[in-house]
């Protein structure tokens, strides 16, 4: 049995498909984890996720635009430019892809491998036990009765630094942030969410280049720009631009290989 642990996909479903037959993928007994941003931008969101819903046991964290499409579809927000979420919108397996998504995790830790998977980073000022207690607060929120009352309140950048006495939904979008729209932050955990990808604000670094509380090994996504280079053997950046026309990219968590294939077209705008 191995485990594929799967950079930003964006509902680029054929270079997914491509991706499994490379890796030897045996849906029989391998799993898959993926660190989030499922869908949008790329071409074939529908697709993507009627794959995802038929796996056993998938390890899933949500990404800025699986958050984003959860809005949408609850017609919270009306979409940007740019979206390719519509055929899921229109399809017969919205609701249940709603039902699903909100299922599942910003934060996972695996006991066997010592692995964390995030979409976006973790704050140095959280240890891997407060980052996973803090989650849990959202997740619980996301897959309760009042989900759309976060989600309503969920888009927007501040408070940017994290306080313990925030509390409701500034609480929940701080946190939400940290998990799945961080790059650059300072040792208080202040961030930096308004800046382009690739340019380093002042007095800003990327979160990882912090002395971590305890020694993790952490898988993440939502960089594209990184092109999956931290420069640390222990964190690991997956996204190396598919939606934008670059690869695909999946690591077997086994023996830490990489298998990689091209994008077939550059979907974003
Ligand atoms: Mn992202």
């Amino acid at each position: 049995m191995s485990t594929y642990v799967f950079g930003d996909i964006q509902g680029c479903f054929d270079e997914f498909e491509k991706l499994l037959l490379k890796c030897q993928y045996d849906r029989e007994v391998d799993q898959i984890w993926f660190v989030g941003d499922l869908i949008n931008r790329g071409p074939k969101n529908l697709a993507t996720m009627k794959f995802i819903l038929e796996l056993n046991d998938p390890v899933i964290v949500l990404g800025n635009h699986d958050l984003h499409f959860l809005a949408v579809a609850n017609n919270i927000h009306p979409g940007v430019r740019g979206d390719t979420i519509q055929d899921i919108l229109d399809s017969a397996e919205r609701d249940d892809i709603v039902e699903f998504l909100r299922q599942q995790k910003l934060l996972y830790h695996d006991k066997t491998t010592g692995y964390t998977l995030v979409h976006a980073g973790i704050p140095p000022i959280w240890d891997l036990h407060k980052a996973l207690s803090l989650a849990n607060e959202v997740e619980s929120v996301l897959s309760g009765p009042d989900y759309v009352s976060f989600l309503k309140e969920m888009h927007g950048n501040e408070p940017s630094t994290w306080e313990e006495h925030l509390t409701g939904n500034d609480r929940l979008r701080a946190i939400t942030n940290y998990f799945t729209r961080l790059r650059y932050c300072k040792d208080n955990g202040a961030m930096e969410l308004k800046h382009k990808a690739n340019i380093q604000p002042d007095g800003f670094s990327p979160w990882f280049d912090f002395p971590a509380e305890d020694s993790k090994e952490i898988l993440f996504g939502h960089w594209a720009a990184l092109d999956g280079v931290t420069e640390k053997e222990n964190i690991i950046a997956l996204d190396t631009g598919c939606v934008w026309g670059r690869t695909l990219t999946a690591m077997r968590l086994e023996d830490g290989r990489l298998f990689s294939t091209p994008a077939l077209g550059s979907y974003q705008l």
